[in-house]
Formats: structure tokens, C-alpha cells, sequence
């Protein structure tokens, strides 16, 4: 690493001159987007200045001096041109996408580490989700440090999320906080840009008042960066305490207002409430309009010699909390008015704004134009930036390869919830790299989803040793719950986000800390709902990880509506990034398992959800060849074929499938050749057929013939056969199939909320037993 020192003095200098340039990079980008660029559609592109703008100061600082090369950050998301504009300096973004902000191709409006080019850490858009990632990404930082599974050349980075105010009304920062104390999260900085703004207007001042407290009380350290230099001086000289009162007193709507209102509003308003101090006279005096207007707009946040000493002032790994005093649109036009959130600067006030900054035109994208320190010192400045030491951020680990086979349970009769605790068991008995790999993690319900004996022998993880009480006091339990730093299960309360946040840190764990981990989360299917933007927010950013959903839909019976999934199965088909299945049997789902502990690590691969089920069910007894397998993977199997050319099939998916088998039976007396299609995954099966007829449609040449796996299953049924598709959630899942070749389908399945009852009883209730079966089979014909 070449690092030349610097005077204080010199690099404060250099700094400051940054902070203008990024402010006017970012300034620019969504002008030059909003203003001049053609607009094909009429529609807004957006951008946010007056967010951008209050950030300026503390990114400028952070990245230019204070980050090292293993610190990991989420950007707020309307901070993203600021973002950007950082990596243009370094010569990581191109102008060509700074130029294309927002358009295809170009710098995202949010931070994207998937679709961004220039390094980005953590993606943010879905406000909360990014500042939680931090959280649980230093929780991983420590899992892959006291097991040794990285390469053992990484120091320990600090997890930087910067944060907008309104941020912390979204709940699930807090539900992170919580966790994050219970198990004595480190290496976290939290900087909240505290501009008193929102969206629609100025936040509430009351909840303001408590946020340091919140965040005492599990343990952190909170640094106020409150008023900058100059607005300190003036507080040291006669009656400056009145004026620091009065500022403190000051209500986060009147500031705001003032702020935009500039010198003469602040005039106006000090002279009425505080003109008996000789003191204020005297500053008063002292100060024209614009010199009254940037002291009483000095916040510590927009103050770059504060920031510096904030953060610098850091040195051991408490999680500290930086309220960082700044003001929206700071150096803008628009600068604290409530409605500037998604203001842009006019045309003329554009004008202004780079005349101030000293920018010819023509030199808009010219990294130093403007800016009086030499280019080539700037220039070297960057080029020396600790944060860019160790090269590119992005890092790689090695896959894991999985056995041909999984240890497979052979029970006669058995669920596949049961099934999955066995195989992990299995697993779990090995000494191999896929056992080392795996760390499971559950919000709460790890003994109810089966994992518990996985856990009484691989244990629970914790930075520091705790024994079983329990088993101390030799009270029996079934479960031993023993926590050490080589516990391979991180217990979460209950929290959904947590869990799919947490999963979502896990799964990118090769690319930010360099070590393959094999995440694999369980929580109750209709929970799935309760963190489903967090699981999306995983899956954007191309986490890999396996979530186990159990129990699932009506069938897990006396439990009751509440606990009951339906639309579990759209969202395992309607979301990117995730494929999902649903076994009927347990050799199924080993053969599932292998294939999705796999696909995880694909480059082309993705995350992977397996929706169980609690029913028992008597097991076939078979030796699945590599053809089944191959298509319980591709999404599903003929249990019983179908005679050539036969009228009717049954559909069947998971634990409704003994239902499907007895109606079968019935079926076939009457039409011989009626077959019986288990399917293992409608998700991947409407996937592979669009994605088929896709290819057809727009290959030149060679022209892909070759069947998708659903037309090759469907295509022994006559061109008009009927289709009975029955399974445990909503009958949509499987309604599609009738397209494939225009068969029509007669879908079973849930769509209202349940009952509680036995499984006889909701079966007949909602139409899923044999005798429903039957009677959809005769109105199909
Ligand atoms: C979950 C979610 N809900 C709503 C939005 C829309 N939204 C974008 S920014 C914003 C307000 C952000 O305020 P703050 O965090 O204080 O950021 P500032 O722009 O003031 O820095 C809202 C409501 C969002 N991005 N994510
Ligand atoms: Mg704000």
C-alpha cells in the first residue's frame, strides 16, 4: 500500500475542494438526466439533490480518507449519484454512465450491487433493509473470523451504513438493533445524515429526542455531531450560549424554514426573540445576510473538520451511532425547504449553481475544473485513498462440492419437514466441508422446523462459550443447547426480516469476506410474508442461500387459519432470484437438497425454497434412477403414466398427493390410460417453458426444437385431455399448465382462509380430497 502523509492542514484543504466536486457531480448527473438528455416517454427520471447534497461532507470524508479496503457500506439510497460520483473520481465509473443515470445500462438510482459496475458493498432502495444488512453482515464478519474459513489475509472491516433520519421509522431497524445486541454485534458504524427530513415533509421532533437513547440502551456509542466549527466560536463569545439555547430550542419545522429562507429570515427571527443580549447584537452586526446565513447553517454534518474528527476519534469496535446534524439541499437553491425532496434545480438555478462552483461550460464532467488545488495533487490525493489499497472490493471462494448423494432416511412412512431434520442430521454426523459449510439460522423455530438435531451436534454460535444450563442442572431435555464460536446455528428471536436479512449477509459472505458459506434458513411458510421485501431484497442482491418453509398451507390442520399458507407458491414462482419446490416424498426432497446446496453456488444459479409439510405419508419404496432425478430437479414426474394419447391426468403436488393417488385409482377404471404427474416444482417448470419459447422465438438459424421439461411430461396426453392439478395453496400455481398445449385444467386448491379441523375434515371442506378428485375429473370430461 503507498501511503504518502499528508499535513492535516493540506488534507483538510483537499478534502473540502472534494466535497464541492462531489456535490457538484451529483448535482449534475440527475440535471444532465432530468434536463438534457432526450425524454422518450414523458416520464419524470427523477433524482434526488437536496438528498444527495446533505451527505456530501460525510461520504467525501469517508471515502477519501477514513474507509479502509475492508470496510463494507451501505449508501442510503437517494444518495447513489453521490456514490457514484465518489467511484469517478477513483476512476472506478465511467462518465458514459454517470451520463446515463437512470437509463438502461447507466449508474442506478439506488445503489446496486448487482447492476452497478462500481463496487458497490450492499444494495439499497427499500429504506431500513440496507442499515439492517450492516448489522447482520458484521455478525457474518465474526462467523467467518472464529472459524477460520476465509484465507486468514482479511483485518476486520467496519460496517458503515449511512442512513436517512427517516430510515429509523421503519421498523425492522429496530428489530435488528435488538438482535444485533443479544449477540454483542462489533465493528458497526452507524451514520445517521440527520436533516430532520423526509419525504413529504420535516420529521417529528419528539422521536428525534429518544433516538441516542434507543441506541444506549443496547449498547452503543452515540457521537452527536451537532454544531460545526464556526457556529462554536460564536456559542464561546459573550451571550453565544443564548444563541446555542435558542438553536437547541429551535423546532425542527422552523429551522427548516429558515434554513431556506436564508440571512434575512434569520435576522428577523433573532432579532425578535434574542436582541435584549448585547452579545447577539453584536454577532448580528457583524455578519452580513450571507455570513449570518452559512454560521447558522454550520452544522457539525456539513462541517468537514467535524466529521473528520468524528470518525477518526474511533478506535476500538463498539458500534457507535454518529447523529450527523446536516441540512437537506445544503449548498442548493432549495436548501431545507420541506418539499425538496424530490426538487430539481431549474434550468436557471443550474446556472447559478455552477457559475458559483466555477465551471465552464463544456466542463461539467471534468473531475477538477473549478476547484483550486492543483489536478495533479488532487489526482494524487485519490490515488492514495486508503480505501482503494487492497484493488477491487469484490471477492471470490472457492464451491463447495456436494456428494452425488445426500445421507437419505428410510422410513416407511414420514413428512418431509421430518425428513429434512434427518438428512441435516445426516449431514451433520460427517466431518466434511459441506457439514463445515452449513450454518443454519432460524427466527425462533428451529425445534419446530426440525432442526434441533442438527443443532445438538454442530451447536449454536456465539462470540464467547455458554453452556447448556439446562444440561448442567441434569434437567432432560431433548435439545442441547450449548453455544460456542464454532456453533454452526445462529438462533434469531422472532423476527421474519431478521432472518432473511441475516440469510441475505450469509449468502454473499464468498463475495464480501471471501468464504463460501452454505446459509440454510427455516421459519413457518406463512411467515414468509412477514419479511418478504427483506427475502426480495436478498435476492437482488444475489444472495445465496436456502430457506425451508414448514409447515405449509391448510394441512398442517389443527393449527388454523392463522398459520395456514396459500399464496406461498405465487411467491415462489413470482420471485427472481429464488427458485422454489415443494417435495411430495423424502428421497424427493434429498435429491432437492443436493441439487439446491449446488445451484447455490452456480454462477447462474440463485437461492432456493423448499415449501414442507408436516403430513406423514407413506413412503414409496424405490431407488430413484438418475433419469427421475434429473426430473424431480427440472420440476416434476409421471408417479404413474399415463397409456398414449389418454384423456385425462391427475396433477399432484406435495401433501395432497395420497388424495390424488386414491382418486386415481378410482379414475383409471373408468378411462384405462388416465395417468398420475407429481410435480416437484411448478416454479421451475413455467420458468424453463417460457424461457423455451422465448429462444424459439429469436433464434436466427438454428431454431432450439428441443421440448421444454413440461411439453415432454404433458406430451404423451392427447391434444385435448383434461387435467385435474391439485395441491395444498393457491390452485394458480398450477392453473397454467393448461397453455402448454391448450389442454384444459380443472383446478383444486386453496383460495380462502382456513378453518382450523383435522385434515379429513378441511380436506373435504376445501375441496381437496379423493372424492373431489373424482368429481373434477367427470366435469372436466
Ligand atoms: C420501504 C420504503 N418505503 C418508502 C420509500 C420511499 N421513500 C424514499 S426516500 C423516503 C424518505 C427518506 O427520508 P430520509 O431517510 O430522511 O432521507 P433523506 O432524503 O432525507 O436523506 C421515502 C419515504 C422507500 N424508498 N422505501
Ligand atoms: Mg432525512
Amino acid at each position: 500500500m503507498t501511503m504518502t502523509t499528508i499535513a492535516p492542514v493540506q488534507r483538510l484543504k483537499l478534502l473540502r475542494e472534494l466535497e464541492r466536486k462531489v456535490l457538484w457531480l451529483s448535482a449534475w448527473t440527475i440535471h444532465h438526466a432530468n434536463h438534457l438528455r432526450p425524454n422518450r416517454d414523458g416520464l419524470k427520471v427523477g433524482g434526488h439533490q437536496a438528498s444527495c447534497a446533505s451527505l456530501a461532507t460525510v461520504m467525501t470524508a469517508l471515502y477519501f480518507s477514513v474507509l479502509r479496503p475492508e470496510d463494507r457500506i451501505a449508501v442510503k439510497p437517494h444518495a447513489s449519484p453521490v456514490f457514484h460520483a465518489i467511484q469517478y473520481l477513483f476512476g472506478h465509473q465511467t462518465q458514459d454512465k454517470l451520463e446515463r443515470f437512470r437509463a438502461l445500462g447507466g449508474a442506478q438510482s439506488y445503489p446496486s450491487r448487482t447492476k452497478d459496475t462500481d463496487d458497490v458493498d450492499f444494495s439499497t432502495g427499500s429504506v431500513g433493509l440496507g442499515v439492517a444488512m450492516t448489522l447482520f453482515s458484521s455478525l457474518v464478519q465474526d462467523y467467518v473470523r472464529l472459524k477460520n474459513l476465509g484465507d486468514g489475509t482479511r483485518p476486520t472491516g467496519r460496517m458503515v451504513a449511512l442512513v436517512g433520519d427517516a430510515e429509523l421509522d421503519e421498523g425492522n431497524v429496530f428489530e435488528a438493533l435488538l438482535e444485533g445486541w443479544k449477540h454483542d454485534v462489533r465493528n458497526l458504524w452507524w451514520v445517521i445524515d440527520y436533516n430532520r427530513q423526509s419525504l413529504d415533509g420535516v420529521v417529528n421532533d419528539r422521536l428525534f429526542g429518544r433516538v441516542a437513547e434507543m441506541f444506549e440502551l443496547v449498547g452503543w456509542r452515540v457521537i452527536t455531531l451537532k454544531y460545526g466549527r464556526l457556529l462554536e466560536t460564536v456559542f464561546a463569545q459573550p451571550d453565544g450560549e443564548q444563541l446555542r439555547q435558542w438553536i437547541d430550542a429551535c423546532p425542527n419545522s422552523l429551522y427548516s424554514a429558515l434554513v431556506f429562507k436564508g440571512g434575512a429570515g434569520w435576522r428577523e427571527a433573532l432579532t425578535r426573540d434574542l436582541n435584549q443580549y448585547p452579545g447577539i447584537r453584536q454577532i448580528l452586526e457583524r455578519h452580513d445576510d450571507a455570513a449570518l446565513h452559512r454560521l447558522m447553517t454550520n452544522l457539525a454534518g456539513n462541517d468537514m473538520q467535524a466529521v473528520l474528527d468524528a470518525f477518526e476519534g474511533v478506535n476500538d469496535d463498539t458500534p457507535t451511532c454518529f447523529i450527523a446534524y446536516t441540512i437537506k439541499g445544503q449548498g442548493l437553491p432549495f436548501a431545507g425547504h420541506k418539499d425538496n425532496h424530490s426538487g430539481l434545480m431549474t434550468l436557471d438555478q443550474m446556472a447559478g449553481f455552477k457559475k458559483g462552483m466555477g465551471i465552464e461550460d463544456g466542463a461539467e464532467w471534468d473531475k477538477f475544473a473549478g476547484l483550486t488545488a492543483a489536478p495533479a495533487e488532487l489526482q494524487g490525493f485519490l490515488n492514495t485513498a486508503p480505501f482503494n489499497a487492497a484493488g477491487r472490493r469484490r471477492t471470490e471462494a472457492p464451491v463447495v462440492a456436494i456428494p452425488a448423494s445426500l445421507p437419505k432416511p428410510n422410513d416407511k412412512k414420514s413428512s418431509t419437514q421430518e425428513g429434512f431434520g434427518k438428512i441435516l442430521n445426516g449431514i451433520a454426523a460427517e466431518d466434511s466441508e459441506l457439514s463445515r459449510r452449513i450454518v443454519t439460522t432460524s427466527p425462533d423455530v428451529t425445534v419446530s422446523t426440525n432442526l434441533g438435531a442438527w443443532v445438538n451436534r454442530r451447536g449454536l454460535f456465539g462470540h464467547t462459550e455458554a453452556e447448556d444450563v439446562f444440561r448442567e442442572l441434569k434437567v432432560v431435555s431433548a435439545q442441547l443447547w450449548r453455544q460456542t464460536p464454532k456453533g454452526q446455528h445462529i438462533e434469531l428471536g422472532i423476527a421474519e426480516n431478521n432472518l432473511f436479512i441475516q440469510l441475505a449477509a450469509l449468502g454473499l459472505s464468498h463475495e464480501i469476506f471471501g468464504a463460501r458459506l452454505l446459509p440454510i434458513g427455516t421459519l413457518y411458510d406463512p411467515f414468509i410474508a412477514r419479511g418478504l421485501d427483506a427475502l426480495n431484497y436478498a435476492c437482488y442482491q444475489d444472495s445465496r442461500f436456502m430457506i425451508v418453509a414448514t409447515p405449509s398451507g391448510v394441512t398442517l390442520a389443527p393449527e388454523g387459519g392463522a398459520h395456514q399458507s396459500i399464496h406461498t407458491p405465487l411467491i415462489g414462482m413470482g420471485q427472481p432470484g429464488l427458485v422454489s419446490y415443494e417435495p411430495t416424498y423424502v428421497d424427493e426432497l434429498a435429491v432437492l437438497m443436493r441439487h439446491g446446496l449446488d445451484y447455490m453456488q452456480q454462477p447462474k444459479g440463485g437461492s432456493v425454497y423448499l415449501r414442507l409439510s408436516t403430513r406423514s405419508l407413506p413412503q414409496p419404496e424405490r431407488l430413484l434412477t438418475l433419469e427421475q432425478q434429473t426430473d424431480i430437479v427440472s420440476g416434476g414426474y409421471w408417479y404413474l403414466p399415463p397409456e398414449q394419447g389418454a384423456d385425462v391426468a391427475i396433477v399432484a403436488m406435495g401433501a395432497v398427493t395420497p388424495e390424488a393417488i386414491e382418486a386415481h385409482a378410482s379414475v383409471v377404471r373408468d378411462f384405462a390410460g388416465a395417468g398420475l404427474l407429481v410435480l416437484t416444482s411448478p416454479d421451475r417448470l413455467h420458468t424453463d417453458w417460457l424461457a423455451r419459447q422465448r429462444s424459439r422465438g429469436r433464434t436466427v438459424g438454428l431454431v432450439d426444437r428441443a421440448p421444454s421439461p413440461v411439453e415432454t411430461l404433458l406430451a404423451p396426453l392427447s391434444r385435448d385431455a383434461r387435467l385435474v392439478t391439485v395441491m395444498d395453496g393457491h390452485p394458480l400455481a398450477l392453473s397454467w399448465l393448461g397453455s402448454v398445449r391448450g389442454q384444459r385444467v380443472v383446478p383444486l386448491g386453496i383460495e380462502n382462509f382456513g378453518q382450523s379441523g383435522d385434515i379429513p375434515d378441511l380436506y373435504r371442506m376445501y375441496r381437496l380430497d379423493a372424492a373431489a378428485i373424482i368429481d373434477a375429473v367427470a366435469r372436466a370430461l
